[in-house]
């Protein structure tokens, strides 16, 4: 492996366009209003954004419903959009990573309307149908946004498999011209000049021989037959061999269900160069799986980390992320958003900028953006946690909506999507008309223009890092050594290239904590700290705040 590729120099940031700037007042996020933003954007210090889809959507999904891959949403803008903002991001030295999603298509696709209207025509195997009475579904396979997997359609009297919602029909793999139509769609794309590709669940493209039902009792009842399944390796290195062999652009794949072993086989000598592993965002996950909240600790997170940090080492590289859109806020869900919003969010900041991989922040993460609130499911927009909800309800498992509401507050995938905090105006400057969702109440409070008059902040600290890591090698590719597996408050690691060494001290908790690190020697010196006022003395036990975080360095 190379050990200067620019991807494992990079850090990330994610757009989710729907809720970061509108420009023209319709309520909507858009391509215009991230292009008027690229000073913010570069002052963060980033090096490429991964944008969410834009492509022409119904937007059941808020565009992972595609229903035309090569033209642009037009509540998002136009082409001539897109390309002014892939130009103006290129003249800033900023690279572009494109979402493709390739598992699914929307139902409003041509594909799919074709595929369903003519079912001996070139279009009639796009899709997984299956044959049957409408009564009884082909398997008990669920989709990830709750009930059955399968949807019968009267047009063409047979059943279609669906993932996801049921307005995101899942794509034949195993059809030749399937695979060569989404090639050539993600040619036309780099051929724009675009940098990468972010691949939507990407590792659930091959569905298991004669469709099997599921084991009833899992967590998404059929993913051991469709999660890394059985030709999953050769239509990715097929999609390698002709879209990505040769060019220099990131891969990036999502991957639910992923353990440590799997993902050594698609990164390193694999088809793909990154992938996103879920494993840490699970451990808060209750008995009752994702809509169900249970305790995480410190200890578990260390080990989920320690385990990829060192299975990765050697074999491929990391990708480091607490957040996306269809995550919750990090500082509401491992930090604590009320008392030590700052504090708990700097130290996460601290963790994801200094493990060994390539950080991937999500737009609003940098400013210590917390959960939403959703008094009545009618507040929530996303499909998910609607459908979800729904279902619970309609499955007798809950009497009424406040019954989940705790768990929706604290789970649901609107928490990311709330509008982007610009400033203390109306609707928090994302926009000047009605925002398709709410903004958070916080907003007076917790914005940018906010964060840029504080001192320390957030945001501040997020740049100080990400500069620093920019110049730093040893946070890049240092060799990363974790001390206290198992203390459930300390957070303490090295990385180590050459003879210099980072040590980060981190007290994940709420209370003080007195340390004298081993791994830290009379020679390191303080690079950085959350507090800001810390007496430089390595040598004798540190007096450690709620939250603290520092780095120091020294030779070894
Ligand atoms: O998400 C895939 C996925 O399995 C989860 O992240 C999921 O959204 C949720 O957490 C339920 O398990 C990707 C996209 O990121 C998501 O926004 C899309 O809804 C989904 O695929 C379908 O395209």
């Amino acid at each position: 492996m190379d050990e200067h590729t620019w991807w494992k120099e990079a850090v990330v940031y994610q757009i989710y366009p729907r809720s970061f700037n509108d420009s023209d007042g319709d309520g909507i996020g858009d391509i215009p209003g991230i292009t008027a933003k690229l000073e913010y954007v570069e002052e963060l210090g980033v090096d490429a954004v991964w944008l969410s889809p834009v492509y022409e959507s119904p937007q059941h999904d808020n565009g992972y419903d595609v229903s035309d891959y090569r033209s642009i949403h037009s509540a998002f803008g136009t082409m001539e959009d897109f390309d002014r903002l892939l130009t103006e991001l290129h003249d800033r030295d900023i690279r572009l990573i494109m979402d493709m999603v390739a598992n699914h298509t929307s139902s409003e696709h041509e594909w799919f309307q074709r595929s369903r209207s003519e079912p001996d025509g070139e279009y009639g195997d796009y899709y997984i149908w299956r044959e049957g009475s409408p009564d009884e579904p082909p398997n008990n396979w669920e989709s990830a946004f709750g009930g059955s997997a399968w949807e019968y359609d009267d047009e063409r009297g047979a059943w279609y498999l669906h993932l996801f919602d049921v307005h995101q029909p899942d794509l034949n793999w195993r059809n030749p011209a399937v695979r060569r139509e989404l090639f050539e769609t993600m040619n036309w794309w780099l051929d724009k000049g675009i940098d990468g590709f972010r691949l939507d669940v990407i590792n659930l493209l091959s569905k298991a021989e004669g469709l099997p039902d599921g084991d009833p009792d899992s967590e998404w009842v059929g993913s051991e037959h469709f999660a890394d399944g059985p030709r999953i390796h050769e239509y990715l290195g097929a999609m390698h061999d002709a879209v990505f062999a040769g060019t220099d652009v990131v891969t990036i794949g999502e991957m639910p269900k992923l353990d440590l072993e799997s993902a050594r086989r698609y990164v390193g000598d694999g088809p793909l160069d990154l992938v996103f592993p879920f494993e840490h965002l699970e451990l808060d996950f209750g008995a009752a799986g994702r809509w169900d909240v249970g305790p995480w600790d410190l200890t578990d997170l260390k080990a989920v980390f320690d385990t990829w940090q060192r299975g990765m080492e050697g074999h491929g590289w990391n990708t480091l992320f607490f957040e996306n859109h269809d995550q919750p806020r990090s500082v509401s869900r491992f930090g604590n958003d009320e008392e030590y919003r700052y504090e708990s969010a700097t130290a996460l900041a601290t963790i994801l900028l200094t493990l060994k991989g390539t950080p991937f922040l999500y737009q609003g993460e940098e400013i210590g953006m917390t959960n939403g609130s959703f008094e009545r499911l009618d507040d929530a927009r996303d499909v998910d946690t609607r459908r979800t909800v729904q279902e619970l309800l309609e499955a007798g498992v809950i009497e009424d909506y406040e019954a989940i509401r705790p768990v929706v507050e604290y789970r649901s995938r609107d928490n990311a999507r709330t509008p982007f905090q610009w400033d203390g105006s109306p609707h928090a400057g994302f926009t000047d008309g009605e925002p398709w969702i709410a903004v958070n109440d916080d907003y007076p409070e917790i914005n940018v223009e906010r964060e840029e008059a504080r001192s320390p902040s957030i945001l501040s600290y997020y740049r100080d890092l990400i500069a620093l890591r920019g110049r730093m090698d040893t946070l890049v590719s240092g060799v990363y050594e974790l001390y206290y597996p198992d203390d459930p408050q300390l957070y303490v690691y090295t990385r180590t290239r050459g003879n210099h060494q980072v040590v980060v001290v981190i007290n994940v908790s709420e209370l003080d904590r007195r340390v004298d690190p081993d791994a830290l020697g009379s020679d390191g010196s303080l690079l950085v700290s959350n507090y800001g006022d810390v007496a430089v003395e390595p040598s004798g036990a540190l007096e450690l705040r709620p939250y603290e975080a520092r780095l120091y360095e020294q030779s070894r």
